[in-house]
């Protein structure tokens, strides 16, 4: 009986999953004027904008499904748009990351980096470490999302009796990209269990993580829909599940780069903060901006470290700090092995996005160093194989150390 059981709740599960059999990503490296043109597709059924150029001759991708292929395929040749194919069949990785992730051994046990866990493993992990390092780790749940899980804060503080300059980081504000809780994760890690080599870091400054900030799309994007990019809050109409969580910030929003219509990828929402878990976050990040130095948001993917504004192409009156930090940051990765960043505001030139979290947490909150990670540059985008979490997370913690370093070097009492 119970065999039977599983047989069918296993088989609902695997039916509802959606497929992206025979989906190609095609990489383009578009002009101006053909930018114009296939940003007309960017809407429409079929077609999935998995980045935009952030600046003259870099990468479009765009995954098409095999019903608008042809078509596609004619229109890009009538109108003389070349490109490549960056993968041949998107739905040939999700089934090998399945694969990978059922056959690697889940928690309980030490925290490895070799699959991507689930919001419950990531929250578990949370509490081991407020078990085991009571004199530096205390949580804090800043509230549920739409879909009643719980949003929980570590708090990484070796004392100061909450006087200490603060570092706030999130991650997995899009859902597919879950390279971004793992690099919180890793984060966390370092800074809580390998205190002899980071002790340095936690000594003078508070960090404050929120592994992911969209734990309802990020389980969705792990159970049903690989590709899943926005939260998951139920629409007052229609079918289309969600928001833009990093279109929906109050700060210049929906002035740029970002759609009203339910069924967009990049739905800035009913409303500013329309979205319960941006609200948790806004009201934490209230409750510490006095002592807020620096904000820090993974994202996946392209190699771009960005800094305020996303809305406006102009430039905050502090870019050059911004800018310097950035380039040292990058240096730091680049030591350790990883490719270089692309460096600069979050507009670039082309591609504005309002109603972003770093714009906020500058704009609103007063947070002066803001930026969004956008991690990772290889040929799998968001289908980023597990092999691969280690070593870019490792990476990138020696960018991380830069940011800490600075923060403790300009704002720390140094008591
Ligand atoms: C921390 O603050 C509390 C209350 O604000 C105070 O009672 C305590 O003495 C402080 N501890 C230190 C180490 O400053
Ligand atoms: C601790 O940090 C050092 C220095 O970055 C690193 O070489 C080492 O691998 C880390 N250890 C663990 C267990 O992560
Ligand atoms: C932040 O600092 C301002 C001015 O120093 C003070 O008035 C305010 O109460 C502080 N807010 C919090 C939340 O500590
Ligand atoms: C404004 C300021 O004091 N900047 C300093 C911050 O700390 C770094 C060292 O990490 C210095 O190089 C900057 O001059
Ligand atoms: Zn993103």
């Amino acid at each position: 009986m119970r065999l039977i059981l599983v047989a069918v709740l296993l088989g609902v599960a695997l039916a509802t999953r959606v497929s992206y059999e025979g989906y190609k990503v095609l990489r383009f490296n578009p002009t101006g004027d053909q930018l114009k043109l296939l940003k007309h597709f960017s809407n429409s059924p079929g077609f999935d904008f998995w980045n935009e150029p952030r600046r003259y001759g870099g990468n479009l991708d765009i995954m098409v499904s095999p019903a608008q292929l042809p078509f596609f395929l004619t229109y890009l040749k009538q109108n003389s748009i070349s490109f490549t194919v960056l993968n041949e069949n998107v739905q040939t990785l999700i089934d090998a990351e399945i694969k990978h992730q059922e056959a690697t051994p889940k928690a309980p046990r030490a925290i490895s980096f070799d699959r991507y866990y689930r919001h419950s493993e990531i929250n578990a992990y949370l509490e081991e470490l407020a078990e085991k390092f009571r004199d530096l780790v205390t949580l804090e749940s800043i509230g549920r999302s739409y879909e009643d899980r719980d949003m929980v804060v570590i708090k990484i503080s070796s004392g100061g009796n909450g006087t200490r300059p603060v570092v706030l980081v999130d991650g997995g504000i899009h859902a597919r990209e879950w390279i971004a809780p793992a690099m919180t994760l890793y984060i966390i890690n370092q800074l809580v269990e390998n205190s002899t080599a980071n002790g340095a870091l936690t000594d003078a400054v508070d960090w404050y993580i929120l592994p992911v900030l969209n734990p309802d799309g990020y389980e969705f994007s792990h159970t049903n829909d690989r590709l899943w990019r926005k939260s998951r809050s139920r629409p007052a109409s229609g079918s289309c599940y969600g928001a833009d969580q990093n279109r929906n910030w109050d700060f210049h929003w929906m002035e740029n780069g970002a759609s009203n219509q339910r069924c967009s990828e990049i739905y800035a929402g009913s409303e500013p903060f329309s979205e319960v878990e941006n609200r948790n976050l806004r009201d934490f990040a209230e409750a510490h901006k006095n002592r807020t130095k620096l904000y820090l948001t993974f994202h996946s993917y392209g190699n771009y470290l960005l800094y305020p504004w996303g809305y406006t192409s102009d430039l905050p009156s502090d870019w050059r700090t911004l800018q310097d930090l950035a380039e040292r940051v990058d240096r730091a990765q680049v030591a350790a092995g990883g490719s270089p960043f692309d460096i600069g505001t979050s507009t670039n030139v082309l591609y504005a996005a309002a109603g972003g979290s770093d714009d906020y947490m500058k704009g609103v909150k007063g947070v002066a160093l803001s930026y969004t990670a956008e991690l990772t540059d290889t040929a799998y985008g968001f289908e980023l194989p597990a092999s691969y979490i280690l070593p870019t997370v490792r990476q990138f913690f020696e960018g991380v150390r830069v940011f800490g370093t600075y923060v403790k070097d300009n704002f720390s009492a140094k008591s």
